[in-house]
C-alpha cells in the first residue's frame, strides 16, 4: 500500500514535469533562480505605506472599537499610521486632512462627520494625486473624489430596527426616536430606513424625535426632556445607537419606569454595553453594525496604492440581537465579541 502511493506520487509528478515542460503557456518547473519581474519589483507591500486617518471623535464605544481596529491592524501589518481625532468637530477634520495632504502621505481614510461639506478637500487631496477611502461613514461628493467606501448599509440597519420593533410591539407604539449627529450618514440613513417600515404599520407612531449626539449623556438628557413632555404616553424608544439608548435607560429608571418592560427599546451596534442590557433585560433588541473595518481598511490602502481595482463599496456584514434569545446564549455570544 504505501509502496504504491509512492509510486503514484512518482508517476504524477513525472506527468506533471512532461506536460508542464511541452505546454507553452504553462510555467516551466526549473532549477534557474527565479529573478522578480520589474512588476513584482514596483509592488508596494504593508512596510512601504504611509497611511493617514481621519477618525470624527470618540463619542461611542462603537468609535472606540473602530480607531482601535485601525490602531491594531497598523500595527499587526507594519503600515506607518498618522491618526487624528477631529473632537467631533468637521474644521478639525478638514485640517487633519490637509495635513495629511501636506505629509504626502501614500493614502488618506476619512470617517466623515457628517455628510456635506467635503468637496474643497477632497478636490485638493484629488488634485494631490492621494487617494481618499471613506471609512465608516459617506460624504455627498461626486463619486470620483473617493475610491471606495468600506460601511454598513445604514438605511437597512433602521429598516431592521423598524421590524424589531414591530414584533416587540405587536405592531402598535408610540415611540420616541433619539437621532445620532445631525447630518451624519447614519443619522439620516436610520432615520429613513425606520420611517419606510413604518409606513406598512398605522398604529406605530412616532411622538417626537430629537437629536442625542450618539452619545451616553445625550441620549439620558433628551430622553429627559421627553419623558417630561410625554410622559406614559411613550411605549417604545428608537435610538440610533446603543450609547444613547444606555442614557435613556438611565432616565427612564429615574423617572420610576422600567425600561425593556413599560417602555420598549431598540438601539443600533450590538456593543458590550447593549449585550449587558439585554442580559438584564433593560434593552429589547439591538441592530449590529460593525465598527472593526481596520484590516480591510488597509487591505484597500494596500490594492489602490498597486493599482489593483477595488469596489465602490464593500458592505458589512451584519445580524441583529434580542433580549428574548435568553441571558445564557447573550452571554455566549458576548464572549466572543470584540467590542
Ligand atoms: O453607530 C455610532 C457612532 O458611524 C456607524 O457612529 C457609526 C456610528 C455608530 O457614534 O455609535
Amino acid at each position: 500500500m504505501r509502496i504504491s502511493r509512492v509510486w503514484l506520487a512518482v508517476v504524477a509528478l513525472t506527468t506533471l514535469l512532461a506536460v508542464a515542460g511541452c505546454n507553452p503557456d504553462r510555467p516551466t518547473l526549473s532549477t534557474q533562480p527565479v529573478t522578480a519581474t520589474s512588476d513584482a519589483k514596483t509592488k508596494k507591500t504593508y512596510k512601504d505605506l504611509i497611511v493617514g486617518y481621519a477618525q470624527l471623535g470618540a463619542e461611542s464605544e462603537w468609535r472606540s472599537a473602530n480607531t482601535n481596529s485601525v490602531k491594531e491592524a497598523a500595527q499587526d501589518l507594519g503600515v506607518e499610521l498618522r491618526f487624528s481625532d477631529a473632537q467631533q468637530k468637521q474644521e478639525n477634520q478638514i485640517k487633519a486632512i490637509r495635513s495629511l495632504i501636506a505629509q504626502k502621505v501614500d493614502v488618506i481614510g476619512v470617517a466623515p462627520l457628517v455628510e456635506s461639506g467635503w468637496d474643497d478637500v477632497f478636490k485638493e487631496a484629488k488634485e494631490a494625486g492621494i487617494p481618499i477611502i471613506l471609512v465608516d461613514r459617506r460624504a455627498d461628493v461626486p463619486k470620483d473624489y473617493y475610491v471606495t467606501f468600506i460601511g454598513s448599509d445604514f438605511l437597512e440597519e433602521g429598516r431592521n430596527a423598524a421590524r424589531i420593533m414591530a414584533r416587540l410591539t405587536d405592531g402598535k407604539a408610540d415611540i420616541v426616536e433619539l437621532q445620532g449627529t445631525r447630518g451624519s450618514a447614519p443619522a439620516n440613513d436610520r432615520y429613513e430606513g425606520f420611517r419606510e417600515i413604518l409606513k406598512d404599520y398605522p398604529d406605530m407612531k412616532i411622538l417626537d424625535t430629537q437629536v442625542g449626539d450618539f452619545t451616553v449623556a445625550r441620549g439620558k438628557e433628551v430622553m429627559e426632556e421627553l419623558l417630561k413632555a410625554h410622559g406614559k404616553a411613550i411605549t417604545a424608544v428608537y435610538a440610533h445607537n446603543d450609547d444613547m439608548a444606555l442614557g435613556a435607560i438611565q432616565a427612564i429608571e429615574e423617572y420610576g419606569l422600567k425600561p425593556g418592560v413599560d417602555i420598549k427599546i431598540v438601539s443600533i451596534d450590538a456593543t458590550h454595553g447593549a449585550f449587558e442590557a439585554m442580559i438584564d433585560g433593560k434593552l429589547n433588541a439591538t441592530v449590529e453594525c460593525n465598527p472593526l473595518l481596520g484590516p480591510q481598511f488597509f487591505d484597500l490602502a494596500l490594492k489602490v496604492v498597486n493599482g489593483e481595482s477595488v469596489p465602490k463599496w464593500l458592505p458589512s456584514q451584519e445580524s441583529e440581537f434580542l433580549a428574548s434569545q435568553g441571558a445564557v446564549e447573550l452571554q455566549q455570544i458576548l464572549a466572543t465579541r470584540k467590542y
